[in-house]
């Protein structure tokens, strides 16, 4: 085991006995969600995970530890702590490591620990990707490259038009990365259950999915697989009403001249205080509706 790795005690008997495991991300918590309800969040979203037959694990780093389950005060130590809390991409991991600091973990950094710890699925909302206008930018996520070469399946939610969904499309497709749409054929977009794109494969069931990612696994492929599963139709929102959102906070970011790592936190919280709030609430419930299949996808890989 990597000498900087802390495994929860009922996570490391988990994945000793062959039980199902879900990790979920950190960075959520701080950058993602405003205090407290992404504490609130972050605690039910594990009850979530238990109650379809998993066992949770939410990774973070704390005090330079790599932590693939975290206790109740951590999470809301990171929760409180919001965006004081560095948010850790791969090419943080060795500073935030050697000065013993903590940090909050992406998409990139989760799949990376979760790997690290042997936890093949990983339930978010969405995940980071080609930002509109990076023909000149050249801001790319690293969540795509990870994606790219870390064998974890990760749930969310497609990704929201604050960026490029088309680009990021083609993106995966280099990389070799399946996106697969939960009961859909189309890629959603998040706050709403459809975006204009197709996936590449519909998969109607948790049994398919693990089916997929075995035989990824077996034809001896080290890149992840992306799963997109639609925000319940409930909780989506008003196309017209979002676009605007993100069409405001877009230019906001451009006149400001938000950059780097800045750039997807700053888009989140001003789409969220745009809207009022509502697109938090749909955020909440999309990450329930993504535990709930990561779980019942990790029950069936261990089939
Ligand atoms: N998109 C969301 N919510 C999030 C993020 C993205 O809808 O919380 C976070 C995730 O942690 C993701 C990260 O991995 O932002 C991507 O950041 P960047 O675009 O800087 O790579
Ligand atoms: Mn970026």
């Amino acid at each position: 085991m990597n000498k900087y790795l802390d495994i929860a005690p009922e996570v490391a008997q988990a994945l000793a006995e062959g039980k199902p495991v879900v990790a979920l991300e950190s960075t959520i918590i701080s950058h993602g969600m405003p205090y407290p309800q992404n504490v609130e969040t972050a605690l039910k979203v594990e009850e979530v995970i238990r109650e379809n037959g998993a066992v949770p694990a939410t990774i973070a780093i704390i005090g330079g530890r790599l932590k693939a389950g975290l206790s109740k005060e951590e999470i809301d130590h990171l929760g409180k702590a919001g965006h004081a809390v560095t948010k850790a991409s791969r090419r943080d991991m060795p500073s935030i490591v050697a000065r013993g600091i903590d940090g909050a973990t992406t998409v990139t950094t989760t799949m990376i620990i979760a790997h690290m710890a042997g936890i093949s699925v990983f339930a978010t909302g969405g995940i980071g990707g080609v930002h509109r206008g990076a023909e000149t930018t050249m801001d790319i996520s690293a969540d795509l490259e990870e994606l790219g070469q870390t064998p974890v399946m990760v749930v969310c939610a497609g990704a929201k038009s604050i960026l490029d969904l088309g680009l990021t499309l083609e993106y995966l497709e280099t990389k070799g990365v399946p996106v697969m749409g939960f009961g859909t054929d189309e890629l959603p977009a998040f706050y709403t259950r459809k975006s204009g794109f197709g996936v590449d494969y519909r998969v109607d069931t948790p049994e398919e999915l693990a089916a997929m990612f075995k035989a990824q696994r077996e034809l001896g492929f080290k890149n992840g697989m992306l799963v997109t599963n639609p925000i319940p139709e409930e909780y989506a929102m008003d196309k017209a009403v979002i676009d605007a959102a993100i069409d405001q906070a877009l230019k906001e970011s451009v006149e400001q001249g938000i950059k780097g790592k800045e750039t997807t936190p700053f888009l989140l919280a001003r789409v969220s205080e745009l809207t009022g709030g509502d697109s938090l609430d749909s955020n909440i419930q999309l990450v329930f509706n993504n535990a709930k299949v990561a779980a019942l996808t990790a029950v069936e890989l261990c089939k």
